[in-house]
């Protein structure tokens, strides 16, 4: 039985987030995703669309995804890895090295973004026309 965790905020969710949570899905039997709670945006400059809980029921709805829990410290990974018994930590490589302090705890893969989709992207695009 593989853990795979993932952590973001997931906001106005696109195929970006979704490809994501399909490989990551992928690279083990039960995926946990960390969403970021409306503070922890906060520390990171990020003001979401749609509220903590709300962005929590859609990710709660989709197919890859077997756990939804709150992240709202930086240093929590440690913590969680250890909690959930998490056998691999997975996130873009938009962060690509940031994590690597987990890799005495769990395997640490940084997966290639898709390319042309963000959410600041969405608003941007939304709000021109
Ligand atoms: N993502 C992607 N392709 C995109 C957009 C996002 O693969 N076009 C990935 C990101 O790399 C991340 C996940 O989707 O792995 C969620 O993206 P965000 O919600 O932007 O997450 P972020 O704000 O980077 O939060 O502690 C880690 C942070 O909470 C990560």
């Amino acid at each position: 039985m593989k853990t795979v965790i993932t952590y973001g905020t997931f906001d106005l969710l696109h195929v970006g987030h979704i490809n994501l949570l399909r490989r990551a899905k992928a690279l083990g039997d039960k995926l946990i995703v960390a969403i970021s709670t409306d503070e922890f945006n906060a520390l990171k400059h990020k003001q979401a669309y749609y509220s903590f809980e709300q962005r929590k029921t859609i990710l709660e709805a989709i197919r890859y995804v077997d756990l939804v829990i709150p992240e709202e410290s930086w240093d929590q990974k440690v913590k969680d890895v250890e909690k959930y018994n998490v056998d691999t930590f997975v996130i873009g490589h938009d962060w690509e090295g940031q994590f690597d302090f987990l890799k005495d705890q769990c395997e640490v893969i940084y997966l290639p973004r898709t390319e042309g989709i963000s959410t600041t992207k969405v608003k941007t695009d939304l709000s021109e026309r």
